[in-house]
């Protein structure tokens, strides 16, 4: 049996990347969702990947980078031009959250902090000073934000939060403490929830420099490394009234935030996903064992033939998900569904395609463990796995499942 090898295939480096395609998908998208896509790859190809590693390796992330991903639009991009925004569909969101997550998830994570926690609940729920203040500054990455809900005792539990604030004249006096914050350490300003003298959840920026405001960075990360993550501390800072958010109140303003990032992961996993799916198929055609391509072997070919199932599966998933986003028909629990799916199936494409590449899999030259090591975070942040189940389930049965009766210990 002859088998065929392209030559192109042997001297590819991990960052020449194809385009799994297997559904024929490329013909739903727009000429300018292929052009968003091109370009975001490229410059992902040109200004990430050289040095991503490096930033990996290092804990550190590379802020050099801001400028140019609000000149790809990679900051706010559905937010009207009038802001900065780049004015685009749900589907060009999705198109660059999956560039970016080619390369790396922290790169990815800082484009959806900005993008969905950052400047959505400022433009659906800001006065029109603070959009007018705030978003195209945060737009060109002049300016950057982060997110907290996340306490030390209430993760997957916020509505149990404790951070709180007291009315003071034209100010209010905020105390408590966030932590697993992405970008808090770098950021300008924070999107902070917390709760007012009747027990409400609202949201607050506030600004670095703001007395008694602290942003530590975490250390120890064994995930996640080129990204920066840490606390947000609160003592006793005075947050002008005018820095609340007039729009909404209660969890459901937070919430409505999650439900945009989380779009922006599903496509992002598929990202990671194809990055593996490219690397083992090629690898797989590179690597001879007993006279032959590994890739010749029936039991690696069931690998990659599960993984483009997958992957397929996913985009598929995905771009409706996109199409009902757009409309903005799409629910929490559907959005929930593809987050779940697409970081599960991208962990699992991960891990198979790490054995396909045996020991070399483990190494730095292949991204593969940097993605596996990186999705262990994606699947945990943005609500875990197992809570994203509980939202299905919640809505197909109409019986939430998050709480249950308290034992007696
Ligand atoms: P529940 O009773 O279900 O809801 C409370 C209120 O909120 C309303 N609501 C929503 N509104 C808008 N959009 C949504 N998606 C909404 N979901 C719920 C709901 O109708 C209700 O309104 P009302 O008027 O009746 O009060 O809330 P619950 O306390 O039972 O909690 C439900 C649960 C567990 C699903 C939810 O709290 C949850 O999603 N937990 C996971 C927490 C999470 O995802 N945290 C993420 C933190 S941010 C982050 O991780 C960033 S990672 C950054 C990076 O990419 O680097
Ligand atoms: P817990 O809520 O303590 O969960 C522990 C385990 O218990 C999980 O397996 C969970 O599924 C399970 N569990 C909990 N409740 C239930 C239940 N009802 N039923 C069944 N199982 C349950 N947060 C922010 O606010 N802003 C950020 O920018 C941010 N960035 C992050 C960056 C990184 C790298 C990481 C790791 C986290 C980040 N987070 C951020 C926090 C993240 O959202 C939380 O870690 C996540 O929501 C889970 O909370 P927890 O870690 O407290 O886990």
């Amino acid at each position: 049996m002859v088998i065929f090898v392209p030559k192109i295939c042997i001297k590819m480096k991990t960052d020449q990347y194809t385009h799994p395609d297997h559904y024929a998908l490329d013909d739903l998208l727009t000429e300018e969702h292929k052009l968003i896509r091109d370009t975001a790859r490229a410059w992902v190809k040109k200004e990430v990947s050289p040095i991503i590693d490096e930033h990996y390796e290092k804990a550190t992330f590379p802020k050099h980078l801001l400028k140019g991903l609000g000149e790809i639009g990679a900051f706010g991009p559905y937010i009207p031009t009038e802001y900065g925004g780049a004015g685009l569909d749900q589907i060009s969101y999705g198109i660059i959250m999956q560039e970016l997550e080619r390369s790396d998830s922290g790169l990815r994570s800082t484009a959806s902090v900005q993008s969905s926690l950052v400047m959505y609940p400022i433009w659906r729920y800001g006065s029109e000073e603070q959009k007018q203040k705030y978003l195209p500054k945060l737009a060109t990455g002049e300016m950057m934000g982060c997110f907290g809900l996340t306490e030390p005792d209430h993760g997957s539990n916020p509505s149990g939060m404790t951070t709180n604030y007291k009315e003071d004249g034209d100010h209010v006096i905020l105390n408590g403490a966030k932590m697993w914050i992405s970008n808090s350490p770098f950021a300008h300003i924070a999107v902070v929830w917390a709760k007012n003298e009747e027990g409400r959840i609202h949201g607050l920026i506030v600004e670095k420099g703001m007395e008694g405001f602290t942003a530590p960075e975490m250390h120890g990360k064994l995930s996640l490394r080129a990204s920066t993550t840490g606390e947000l501390i609160f003592d006793n800072v005075r947050v002008p009234k005018s820095n609340i958010l007039p729009g909404r109140s209660g969890l459901g303003a937070p919430l409505s935030c999650l439900d945009s990032a989380r779009f922006g992961i599903a496509w992002g996993a598929l990202g990671a996903a194809m990055d593996c799916y490219d690397q083992a198929l090629r690898y797989s055609k590179e690597r001879m064992q007993f006279g032959v391509p590994i890739g010749s072997f029936q039991l690696v070919q069931k690998k990659l033939a599960e993984m483009i199932t997958e992957i397929t599966k996913a985009q598929l998933l995905t771009y409706r998900l996109g199409q009902l986003r757009e409309a903005g028909k799409a629910s929490t629990a559907q959005i929930s569904m593809a987050k779940r799916n697409n970081v599960e199936i991208a962990l699992n494409i991960a891990r198979e395609a790490r054995q396909i590449h045996g020991g070399m899999g483990i190494t730095s030259e292949y991204s593969i463990m940097r993605h596996m090591a990186n999705l262990e975070s994606v699947v945990t942040y943005e609500g875990t796995h197992d809570i994203h189940l509980l939202i299905t389930g919640a809505e197909i049965t109409g019986i939430p499942a998050f709480t249950r009766e308290k034992p007696n210990l």
